[in-house]
């Protein structure tokens, strides 16, 4: 349970069920576009692994950033700049994760028009630190060109994340293109969209789907 922060004063009014001590912390730094309060969590959080980070602090704050978007408590410029900052605090523990070199090759992504980038972020974080030699193709990858010009370069895996569900057909046909640019390759799936599909697999055509990122190691380790 929550301590909840309580008293008058607050900014912070307690935030969802489960949340833990650290997630609220970053949820009301970034809110409030406290760079520094943000990175510090983060610092103080990385000796519990990335994917703690990413799992029980980063996760967490952009959900309830999202609730509190959807519910209009706070405007799209809140959260664009919650955005923004829990994404430069992400970016400056990098510099302290020791990211082992080589590896198998694995690109990760998202179809054009997707603009939810960190769930992507966080599987290609993830991958590379579990040994994955990997592409994050952060401004989207386009329907048209799949992923040609990998055609020939050994990848073994293609993850796909998909936030929005009108984005799934999309998803589909750069899936199928995916397989005639790299035969063989392993496609995993996974996202807020393809959590809410029961017969993911089966729909968007690929070999398997994860729920999280830390998920989607353990089940990219078998096609290694
Ligand atoms: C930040 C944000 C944005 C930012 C994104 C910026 C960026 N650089 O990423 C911006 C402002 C661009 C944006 C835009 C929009 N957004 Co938005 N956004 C969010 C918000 C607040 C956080 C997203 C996030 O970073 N989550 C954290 C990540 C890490 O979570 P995740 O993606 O689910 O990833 C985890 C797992 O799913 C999994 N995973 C993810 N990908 C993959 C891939 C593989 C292969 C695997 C195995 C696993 C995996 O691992 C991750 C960690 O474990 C969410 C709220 C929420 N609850 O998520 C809304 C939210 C997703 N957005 C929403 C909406 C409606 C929109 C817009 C349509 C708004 C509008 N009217 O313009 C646009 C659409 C833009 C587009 N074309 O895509 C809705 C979606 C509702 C729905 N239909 O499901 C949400 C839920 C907000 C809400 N409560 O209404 N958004």
């Amino acid at each position: 349970m929550p301590s909840g922060e309580g008293g008058a004063a607050s900014r912070e009014p307690r935030i969802a069920e489960g949340d833990d001590a650290e997630a609220r912390l970053f949820t009301a730094a970034i809110l409030t576009g406290n760079y520094v309060a943000a990175r510090s969590v983060l610092h103080a959080a990385i000796g519990d692994g990335l994917g703690y980070v990413y799992e029980r602090i980063v996760v967490p704050a952009m959900e309830e950033v999202g609730r509190r978007w959807y519910e209009n408590r706070i405007s799209v410029a809140d959260e664009h700049l919650a955005t923004a900052v829990a994404q430069t605090a992400v970016a400056s523990i990098y510099p302290l994760i020791q990211w082992p070199p080589g590896g198998p090759r694995a690109v990760v992504g998202y179809v054009e028009p997707e603009r939810h980038v960190f769930g992507a972020r966080m599987v290609a974080d993830l991958l590379a630190l579990d040994g994955w030699r990997t592409t994050f193709a952060s401004g989207g990858i386009s329907l048209a060109r799949g992923l040609e010009e990998l055609r020939g370069s050994e990848v073994k895996l293609f993850a796909v994340s998909v936030t929005l569900g009108e984005h799934l057909p999309a998803a589909r046909a750069l899936i199928q293109r995916a397989r005639e640019d790299v035969p063989g390759v392993k496609i995993l799936v996974g996202g807020r969209a393809v959590a809410a599909l029961p017969d993911a697999v089966q729909l968007l055509g690929a070999d398997a789907v994860a729920a999280s990122a830390s998920r989607a190691v353990e089940v990219a380790r078998a096609w290694r």
